[in-house]
């Protein structure tokens, strides 16, 4: 049997340099000519209009993609962003992480400026990464076929299977497979887009609907990180290849309560 090949197939698309839409996936030879088309028509029809610079990287990799499960995927019931900080405040603080440092994460994402990459932050809110500037862009994940039928099929009985979705959940299970990071806080930075998130492996993925009021252009992802080696948590979010493989369920809408209520109890000493 011939060997398979994967290759990192990734779209960054800006208008006037500012950033309009970006896209990402791990795939086989064949299917690399429809992907390009797929990303390139998004950046050109992208409703924050006409893309007038698209980069695209391809790249053969060298290491074979380790297969993961995604986070399973539920959207809280709240109504504008002071209930949405209020019940990230409840389920951050419940993971450890500081209200000093879920404060900062907040005011950070929402200073107007929109970083390329995540922030990586202790529990106590110090920033770990080394370009304060640009932040960690986390690259090279993907989604099998037959998990993405799955997904969209799953998704569709929720009138959720758009590419934002699922491509923030891709984004967020390989970020949560590292056991330094506890926890993740993402802001869309699509004016239109004002559903947000929290993930982590205690409560999963967590959609934060009303995270910000519409027409806000800026946003960002803050990962909440715990003890261990920096430079190798980056390595592993920039350049380790991730597919998902298996997908965990995707439920409706729930109450803080019933979210709280499902945090999984831990044995003592696991991560
Ligand atoms: C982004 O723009 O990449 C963030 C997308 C957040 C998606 C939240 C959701 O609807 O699940």
């Amino acid at each position: 049997m011939s060997k398979r090949f994967h290759y990192s197939v990734r779209m960054r698309a800006a208008k006037s340099s500012v950033h309009v839409s970006g896209a990402e996936g791990i795939y086989e030879k064949d299917d690399i000519i429809g992907v390009v088309k797929e990303y390139t028509e998004r950046a050109l029809y992208h409703d924050r209009g006409r893309a007038d610079e698209i980069r695209l990287a391809i790249e053969e990799l060298k290491e074979k993609p380790r297969k993961i499960t995604s986070l399973p995927l539920r959207t809280l019931n709240t109504k504008n962003p002071e209930a949405v900080k209020k019940a990230a405040f409840r389920v951050l603080s419940s993971i450890g992480i500081t209200e000093r440092a879920i404060e900062e994460a907040f005011n950070s994402l929402n200073m107007g400026l929109t970083m390329r990459g995540a922030m990586l932050m202790d529990i106590e809110g110090v920033r770990l990464e080394p370009d304060l500037l640009r932040g960690v862009r986390v690259t090279r994940m993907g989604i099998t076929g037959n998990a993405d039928a799955v997904l969209s099929k799953q998704l569709a009985k929720l009138g959720l299977s758009n590419d934002t979705v699922k491509e923030a959940l891709v984004l967020a299970s390989k970020v949560h497979k590292y056991p330094m990071v506890l926890a993740e806080l993402c802001i869309s930075d699509d004016p239109n887009y004002t559903t947000g998130y929290i993930a982590s492996r205690s409560y999963g993925y967590i959609r934060l609907p009303h995270i910000k009021k519409r027409g806000v252009p800026y946003g960002g992802r803050a990962f909440f990180i715990t003890g261990g080696e920096v430079k190798e948590l980056i390595k592993y979010l920039q350049i380790t290849p991730v597919l998902i493989d298996k997908i965990r369920p995707c439920e409706g809408t729930l109450t803080l309560k019933e979210i709280l209520e499902r945090k999984p109890h831990r044995k003592p000493g696991s991560r």
